[in-house]
């Protein structure tokens, strides 16, 4: 297959808020600087509901999703030095070029290189590796791993062991690396230091766990689902506060109330502007961060009174967890595989290609972690 199209199965979105379509898409082979991907595995996240609702700014269509997918490389075009074929992968949406000025500032994971064409759905060149029906599909998020191969630039793909299988190394490319790092990288959470994380779903109890191996002090859990307490406490959460129950009491004074005077870090892993608020709003003065990593729909906003930042409380965000995908993944994946990083646990639905519709409308139910799709 090497240097010629393969024709495979892929989810096809042809339009905003439309069912995904399984068809054969035809893959074209990697041109110079870029890697076919057999991918084996992927997982659904939240973001991928959020482009195919067509309330991203940045979503297209027809557009092959998907961002949370692992396989092996297939074939490699051109100047390809980073992996080879039969290497096992993650795919990258947040790619890691090392030559740019983001990714040369030491300052931030987000790499500048390709990030244009990637937001306009086509491979740096301009153009896409996808046809179905005669027409030109899009990529997405650069990995578009909603399709049995797919196409990515050599600095969107990491080489990993092995030794960690597919349907669990997909996903280190989303959840559970974006709420790690955001915890253990971004805030870089400090011993004995209190702790609040809005939403557990795979994102906030992601941030847990590296608010555990960071050895913080209380780990609040913050949910509207009762049914979310057990799984926060599996991962190390202290306590937990429904902020649907507080009678007469923002969730905001309650966290301040529990932590005497403020957490030193919130998260918001919810996407609700509101809540960023209240994360912001529950830090301690003159020093508490408040880190955003959910997505909200376009068109929101966020908002506080200035006098928050005024009196010294921090806001910020983070993609991918602020981690440097190719040089930090396979050192989570070592986490893993010594039994210092959980994976398996956030499994709790699997679907088969066929069936990957369903597993959108799995993910909106409050009892599923990750569903992961086996290609
Ligand atoms: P999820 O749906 O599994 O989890 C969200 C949780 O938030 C659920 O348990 C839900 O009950 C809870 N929740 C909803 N409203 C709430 C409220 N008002 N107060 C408290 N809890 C509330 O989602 P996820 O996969 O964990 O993703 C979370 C967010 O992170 C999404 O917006 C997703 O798009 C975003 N995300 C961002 C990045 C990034 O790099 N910045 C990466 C992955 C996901
Ligand atoms: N395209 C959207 C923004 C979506 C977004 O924020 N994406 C995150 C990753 S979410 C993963 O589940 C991200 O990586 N952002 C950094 C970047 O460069 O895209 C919009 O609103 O336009
Ligand atoms: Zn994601």
């Amino acid at each position: 297959t090497v240097g010629q199209t393969i024709t495979c199965k892929a989810a096809i979105a042809w339009g905003a808020a439309e069912p995904l379509s399984i068809e054969d898409v035809e893959v074209a082979p990697p041109k110079a600087h870029e890697v076919r991907i057999q991918i084996h595995h992927t997982g659904v996240c939240h973001t991928d509901a959020y482009t195919l609702s067509g309330k991203d700014p940045e979503g297209a269509f027809p557009i092959v999703l998907g961002h949370e997918g692992a396989g092996v490389v297939e074939s490699v075009g051109e100047g390809v030095t980073s992996v080879k074929p039969g290497d096992y992968v993650v795919a990258l949406y947040t790619p890691e070029c090392r030559e740019c000025k983001f990714c040369k500032s030491g300052k931030t994971n987000l790499c500048g290189k390709i990030r244009a064409t990637q937001g306009k759905g086509v491979m740096p060149d301009g153009t896409s590796r996808f046809k179905a029906r005669g027409k030109d599909i899009l990529h997405f998020m650069g990995t578009s791993t909603f399709s049995q191969y797919t196409v990515v630039a050599d600095i969107s793909v990491v080489a990993v062991t092995p030794k960690i299988s597919t349907d669990r190394s997909c996903l280190l490319g989303c959840g559970i690396t974006t709420g790690y790092g955001a915890a253990v990288v971004t805030a870089g959470v400090e011993e004995g230091s209190n702790v609040a994380v809005f939403g557990a779903g795979c994102v906030g109890l992601s941030v847990m766990q590296g608010a555990v191996k960071n050895k913080a002090g209380k780990i609040i859990a913050v949910d509207v689902n009762d049914g979310k307490e057990a799984w926060a406490r599996k991962f190390g959460a202290t306590d937990f506060v429904n902020p649907t129950k507080l009678s007469g009491q923002s969730i905001q004074e309650r966290l301040i109330e529990m932590t005497d005077g403020g957490c030193d870090y919130t998260f918001d892993c919810t996407g609700n502007v509101g809540v960023m608020r209240a994360a912001l709003e529950a830090c301690h003065k003159g020093w508490g961060e408040s880190i955003v990593i959910g997505v909200a729909a376009a068109g929101q906003e966020i908002s506080t009174r200035p006098f928050q930042l005024v009196t010294g409380r921090v806001w910020k965000g983070c993609a991918f967890g602020g981690i440097k995908g190719r040089s930090q993944l396979p050192g989570l994946v070592d986490d893993y595989l010594n039994g210092e990083l959980k994976v398996d646990e956030f499994i709790t639905h699997r679907q088969p290609l066929d069936a990957i519709n369903s597993a959108f409308e799995q993910m909106k139910q409050g009892d599923c972690v990750r569903c992961v799709v086996d290609m």
